[in-house]
């Protein structure tokens, strides 16, 4: 791509090796902006990732930042001390030239940059249950290593990220404040949603009464947030670490299920299309528990499709939330894209509470196997 002066500017401010040979913008993501830089130097060439952090999201960069330190400087110990090499499988920060984690433009934005991982891929759609298992274990892992981490070290980088009570609350406020006018023609997903808040505010209720510890999560366990090798498929890195926080392993058990177990994209229009695949839930789930059941707690464990319910509701919200806002926090590509994600996670949701038993039956099977 054509790479314009203000880019050109940013990207010289980090301390990246050789001379830029090409320039690629990832849109996969809803939220922050994304290149994929090539430098080339004597012969040999290197990739980096560069991103602009959405500030309207992440109110506090630098607390993102921190965060990303800190846990990435774990991870890497926790690695080393598995005897394992992590190189290329925990992200690497590249600071800026005079040695800082980010950059702060003229705009007041913030840049950062990573090194790229190397000879990975990410899906965007899950191709077979194996592939999820592998990706289940990835997510597994990480929550694994960071058992020891001290909880209290991290910054709430978008606080009640994934407080349902609190999203309910943000969501009742966008109906009363119908700024986009949108509300009326929205009042059976209005309705949807508030029947079922009461099932839905379980896990904050857990939380709360203490039956459910925090843990470190990543809270965005998207499938395209884990770099797969391109050969063996093996999960090589968990990327996109801004949203880590203190939160329920039921999050990331439930957004990766959400996401990658439906037989649909997250903005399939024919709903006719949507369900929950039972192969790839148990896939994932698969992976998951063989890597947590020795940390999680047996409530936890149990409750894991609690997660999946809860998450597909919450985001479901969200973009229904975003909708009547006028599509103000996720980045859409035509008017209607958040109601048709809305409506979307809904449908999936009702087809995990049909499908309710057998999730559970799966879990229960797999706790007998691997604890
Ligand atoms: C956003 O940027 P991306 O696509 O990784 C969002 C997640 C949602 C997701 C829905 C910081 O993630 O919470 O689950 O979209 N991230 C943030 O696709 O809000
Ligand atoms: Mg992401």
């Amino acid at each position: 791509m054509t790479i314009d002066n203000a880019l050109r500017a940013i990207i010289d401010r980090f301390d990246f090796p050789g001379t830029l040979a090409d320039c690629e913008e990832i849109v996969t993501g809803h939220i922050n902006r994304t290149y994929r830089l090539r430098f080339d130097e004597g012969g040999a060439s290197r990739e980096f990732v560069l991103q602009r952090i959405n500030g309207f999201a992440f109110k506090k960069p630098l607390e993102v930042m921190e965060n990303v330190r800190l846990v990435t400087e774990h991870l890497r110990e926790a690695m080393l001390a598995q005897g394992r090499d992590p190189q290329n499988r925990v992200l690497r920060l590249i600071p800026t030239r005079d040695g800082q984690p980010m950059l702060l433009d003229a705009q007041g934005d913030c840049w950062r940059a990573y090194d790229f991982i190397q000879h990975a891929r990410t899906v965007n759609a899950v191709d077979t249950p194996a592939q999820f298992r592998e990706i289940g274990r990835a997510f597994g892992d990480f929550q694994n290593m960071l058992a020891d981490f001290p909880i209290e070290k991290l910054h709430d980088t978008i606080p009640y990220f994934h407080d349902t009570r609190q999203r309910l609350e943000n969501f009742e406020a966008s109906v009363a404040k119908d700024v986009a006018g949108r509300a009326a023609s929205v009042a059976g997903e209005i309705a949807f949603a508030r029947a079922r808040r009461g099932e839905m505010c379980r896990i904050v209720e857990m939380i709360e009464s203490g039956e459910m510890p925090l843990r470190v999560t990543h809270n965005d366990t998207k499938i395209n947030n884990v770099m797969l090798d391109v050969d063996t498929g093996e999960g090589l890195c968990v990327i996109d670490l801004d949203t880590v926080m203190a939160g329920s392993a039921l999050y990331d058990f439930g957004d990766a299920i959400r996401f990658g177990a439906s037989t649909a994209a997250e903005d399939e229009r024919d709903l006719g299309r949507v369900a929950l695949d039972l192969e790839l839930f148990r896939g994932f789930t698969e992976g998951f528990i063989e890597k947590t059941a020795r940390g999680l707690t047996q409530v936890e464990l149990e409750n894991l499709p609690l997660g999946a319910l809860v998450m597909t509701f919450e985001v479901g919200l969200r973009f229904l939330t975003d909708y009547l806002d006028g599509d103000v926090y996720f980045r859409i590509e035509c008017p209607e894209h958040n109601l048709v994600r809305a409506r979307c996670q809904f449908r999936l949701l009702e087809d995990m509470e049909a499908h309710r038993a057998e999730m559970d039956a799966i879990v229960r099977e797999l706790i007998g196997k691997y604890r």
